[in-house]
């Protein structure tokens, strides 16, 4: 049997248009104002807010007393009639025939969902539920959903197949000491850091262009505010290309998630100076790279990995997202090709000025080479074999990467922690909730 509420609106579906209809809405509690004889109540829902108008000399008392008391953020559903009103949210307000209160909230809240006493964010994810009650932190999480929705559709109409790859795995991809160790009935497992191997071997599948987005796992010591132990990557792998084509797939796609998110109206809530990133991307190779961070006095030497205060001089020289090609092969996973006669590898980053966002490369197909890359990373080739195997018997030359989406939302976003995009962050302290 169906609620009678169902049959509500959202506060943003009634206009001032609907004066003197018959309505119902449901929602939160948001704010009460008593001014002695009018008394109002501000009702939240998922879309906007609403103004129900209670006249102490009109209405039945019983009614009036029953608003008076309802506790901030309970749960309430109300019937009554539209009546224009230009101060009011939307600009009308509901005379109410009926209040029925459906969840009683208690006295002392954990938040303040107006936003007018801000909190910390550990406070915020604490009370996660609660802190996706303030419109910055649901704007937040509605733009996530879009951004998905809109990459997932960029993908299909580019002929990509998404896949499920397992996250309960037996080997690292990644270099052997960001894994989260797992018991696996008798054996030790692991949980997936990237969907790499299986991406690749499905290359070998002849599925040709595939894409997977689902969490990966990193046991990263450090606590940092761009760092999670749980993250979401963007991965897409891709048949007879070169590191160039994808290289384009994905600063395309980062193109298209900035102008589809240009449009979202609640991007007021950030304060943001939003620019749509210009394609084609700088390119500039590591070397490139050292030079910049040397000439600006960096302490680092060439086969160093980049720092994050030298991702932040190369940003804030740059200035807009670009791309580090050219890296040495010892920086880099060996799956990565190698560019003949050299140290470095075909392997690419995709920069903000802020951090990095994706990382990808054109792969090594050959199956003598991918062995010997293995070994000479210290690797055992035996632990390999579910994956060499896919390079005996008929795997194309490919290419592709891995796209974050935390970063990607935190840096569209301008938010100072990697956190804050997320519902439930599980990092070093937080496993709860
Ligand atoms: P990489 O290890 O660079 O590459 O990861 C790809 C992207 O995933 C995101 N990311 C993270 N985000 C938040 N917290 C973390 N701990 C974290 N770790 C990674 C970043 C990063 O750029 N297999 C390759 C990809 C490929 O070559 O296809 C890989 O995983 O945004």
């Amino acid at each position: 049997m169906k609620l009678p509420i169902e049959n509500r609106k959202y506060s943003t579906e009634i206009t001032a248009d609907d004066d003197g209809e018959h309505v119902s809405i449901a929602g939160w509690v948001h704010e009460k104002r008593d001014l002695g004889g009018v008394f109002f109540l501000i009702v939240r829902d998922r879309e906007g807010f609403a103004q129900v108008t209670l006249h102490k000399r009109k209405v039945d008392k019983e009614l009036f007393e029953r608003a008076k008391k309802v506790p901030r953020e309970s749960v309430v559903a109300i019937e009554g009639i539209v009546k224009s009103e230009q101060k009011a949210p939307n600009e009308y307000e509901i005379i109410p025939e009926r209040i029925e209160v459906l969840s009683v909230a208690s006295h002392v809240l954990p938040l303040d969902t107006t936003g007018k006493v801000g909190a910390e964010l550990d406070t915020r994810l604490d009370a996660r539920f609660m802190d996706v009650r303030t419109e910055r932190t649901k704007h937040i999480f509605i733009i996530r959903s879009r951004v998905l929705k809109a990459i997932r559709d960029f993908l299909d109409e580019r002929g990509f197949i998404e896949i499920n790859t397992p996250k309960i795995v037996s080997a690292a991809t990644e270099g052997g000491t960001a894994l989260f160790p797992i018991t696996y009935f008798e054996r030790e497992a692991f949980l997936n850091q990237s969907p790499q191997l299986y991406k690749q071997m499905l290359i070998a599948s002849g599925l040709d262009k595939v894409c997977e987005i689902a969490p990966i796992f990193r046991a990263e010591e450090h606590d940092t505010t761009k760092h999670l132990n749980e993250a979401t990557s963007i991965d897409v792998e891709v048949a007879f290309v070169s590191n160039e084509t994808v290289m384009q797939l994905l600063e395309e796609l980062i193109a298209l998630v900035y102008s589809m998110v240009a449009a979202y109206p609640g991007l007021d809530s950030f304060n943001l100076d939003f620019k749509i990133p210009k394609t084609p991307f700088r390119r500039i190779t590591y070397d490139e790279a050292i030079d910049v961070l040397l000439e600006r006095g960096e302490q680092i030497e060439w086969g160093e990995d980049l720092s994050t205060s030298a991702e932040h001089i190369l940003g804030k020289t740059i200035g807009e997202h670009y791309f580090i090609t050219d890296w040495p092969r010892a920086i880099k996973p060996f799956y990565a090709q190698p560019i003949e006669g050299k140290d470095t590898c075909d392997a690419f980053d995709l920069m903000h000025p802020r951090l990095e966002l994706a990382s990808g490369s054109q792969r090594v197909h050959s199956y003598e080479l991918l062995k010997a890359n293995i070994e000479s990373k210290g690797l055992s080739a035996d632990s390999f074999e579910f994956y060499l195997n896919a390079f005996r018997y008929g795997m194309p030359p490919h290419a592709g990467w891995g796209l974050g989406v935390e970063r990607l939302l935190m840096s569209m976003l301008g938010l100072d922690n990697v956190r804050e995009v997320v519902l439930f962050p599980r990092d070093r302290r937080r496993l709860v909730p």
